[in-house]
Formats: structure tokens, sequence, C-alpha cells
């Protein structure tokens, strides 16, 4: 059993995930990667500095946001991608406007 597999199930395994802790995950190139799938933002929380580049992939067969109550927001395309560059306020929880039971988090670090 991988690591990967055990981080991938304590995530899908529930919301509260999110807030149970585990490590969160961390830019490679300038770039945070979060998968779409089923529903589910994943990994569903992030650390990010700012002016790295948020990238989600949306692997479901429907359009879903990351969108910030008061904030901004992100609509991902069914297949596709989008991005947003993080900036120090991006200290926040985003959920899926579509299916608010979606929910993700980003951590800025220094
Ligand atoms: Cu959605």
């Amino acid at each position: 059993m991988t690591p990967f597999l055990i981080n991938r199930r304590q995530v899908l395994a529930s919301g509260a995930a999110i807030l149970a802790g585990g490590a969160a995950a961390r830019a490679h190139d300038g770039t945070v990667h979060v998968t779409i799938d089923r529903l589910a933002f994943m990994p569903a929380a992030i650390e990010v500095r700012a002016g790295e580049t948020i990238e989600w992939t949306n692997r479901d067969a429907f359009a879903h946001t990351a969108t910030v109550r008061g904030g901004w927001e992100v609509t991902i395309p069914p297949g596709g991608t989008a991005t947003r560059v993080a900036e120090a306020g991006d200290d926040v929880e985003y959920y899926c406007r579509f299916h608010p039971n979606m929910k993700g988090r980003i951590t800025i670090v220094p």
C-alpha cells in the first residue's frame, strides 16, 4: 500500500479530512495541482506562496467552480483546467458553487 493510496483514501473519506491534518500539497515548479474527480478536490488542502499558480484539473463531465464566499471565483470546465495566481490574501476556504459540499482550503505560506 503506497502512501499515495493512503492519502487519496483519507481525502475521499470525508470533507473533514481538510481539517483532520496531514501534509498539505506544496507547489512543484511554481504550480500547485488540484484534481477534481467525482465531486471532490484532491488534495483538498494546499499550501502555496503568493505568486505561485494554483491549477485545477476537472476530470468530471460537468463544470465546477472554486469559489470564495465574498471573494473570487474560478470556473473549471468539464475535462478542462483553470488557474489562479495566488495572492497574499488567499488564505481561504473555497467551495464549488454548483456542489457546495465540495470544499477546499488554501493556506498561504511564506
Ligand atoms: Cu462542482
